[in-house]
């Protein structure tokens, strides 16, 4: 999968995405992951990508120029155009799993009061991380890039793999616990040592449960 990304802060991304497994994704070949700036698609000396709101009132607008040019050297048709912003609809798990069959996303990260309405016209989607404002859309992206690279397939092993459809039924995960059996006079529960699958699976469903109903109830419906 190739992942695009047209920023205003391109030195925002290196760090998150030059380790574990989305390092190993690029590495590797299953992710080709470009950052861009929105600053190369200017022709004026002082790079200007913003400007004052029609209408008056606080902040600044990115203009609309550099991010058509650069969406159209960018984009094909091929190509799903993802814009982040605290109005896009809520990403989740679901949104991941659907954005990790595209072949081509190209995120488009705003900072200031927003973009320009006419940039819409060139979107597919408008996401958002969670109900709150950041300084730029830098983090929205990431979190996006991280959560969809773990679904590419090939990405994470088969254990991990396996590990993972068992938390996806829409479930808190369950308690684990490793050794020690008995740390600070805290024990690992009876059930664990016990040997039995059967019983053991029994009890990992109803903590699932428990938990959930304890803290995300929203979740049960
Ligand atoms: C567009 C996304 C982009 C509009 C981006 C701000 C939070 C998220 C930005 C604005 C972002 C999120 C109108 C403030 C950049 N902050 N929740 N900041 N406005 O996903």
């Amino acid at each position: 999968m190739k992942i695009e990304v047209l920023t205003l802060f391109p030195e925002m991304f290196a760090g998150p995405l030059d380790v574990s497994m989305v390092a190993r994704a690029r590495k590797s070949g299953l992710l080709d992951l470009q950052i861009r700036n929105l600053r190369d698609w200017t022709h004026d000396r002082h790079k200007t990508v913003d400007d004052r709101p029609f209408g008056g009132g606080p902040g600044m607008v990115l203009k609309p120029e550099p991010i058509f040019e650069a969406v159209e050297a960018l984009a094909d048709n091929q190509t799903h155009v993802l814009m982040m912003s605290p109005a896009g609809r809520s990403f989740t798990q679901a949104v991941a799993r659907e954005l990790s069959t595209k072949q081509h996303l190209l995120l488009l990260c705003g900072s200031y009061e927003g973009f320009d309405e006419r940039i819409r016209t060139l979107v597919h989607d408008e996401l958002s991380i969670g109900d709150y404002v950041l300084t730029n859309g830098g983090l929205p992206a990431m979190v996006v890039i991280d959560t969809v690279t773990r679904l590419i397939p090939g990405v994470l092993g088969d254990d991990e793999s396996a590990q993972d459809e068992s938390f996806s039924h829409g479930l808190l995960e369950y308690p684990q616990y490793t050794r020690p059996a008995e740390f600070r006079g805290m024990k690992v529960p009876e059930i664990l040592m016990s040997g039995n699958h059967a019983e053991i699976e029994r009890w990992r469903r109803e903590q699932a449960r428990l938990r959930t109903q304890e803290r995300r109830p929203d979740l049960l419906g």
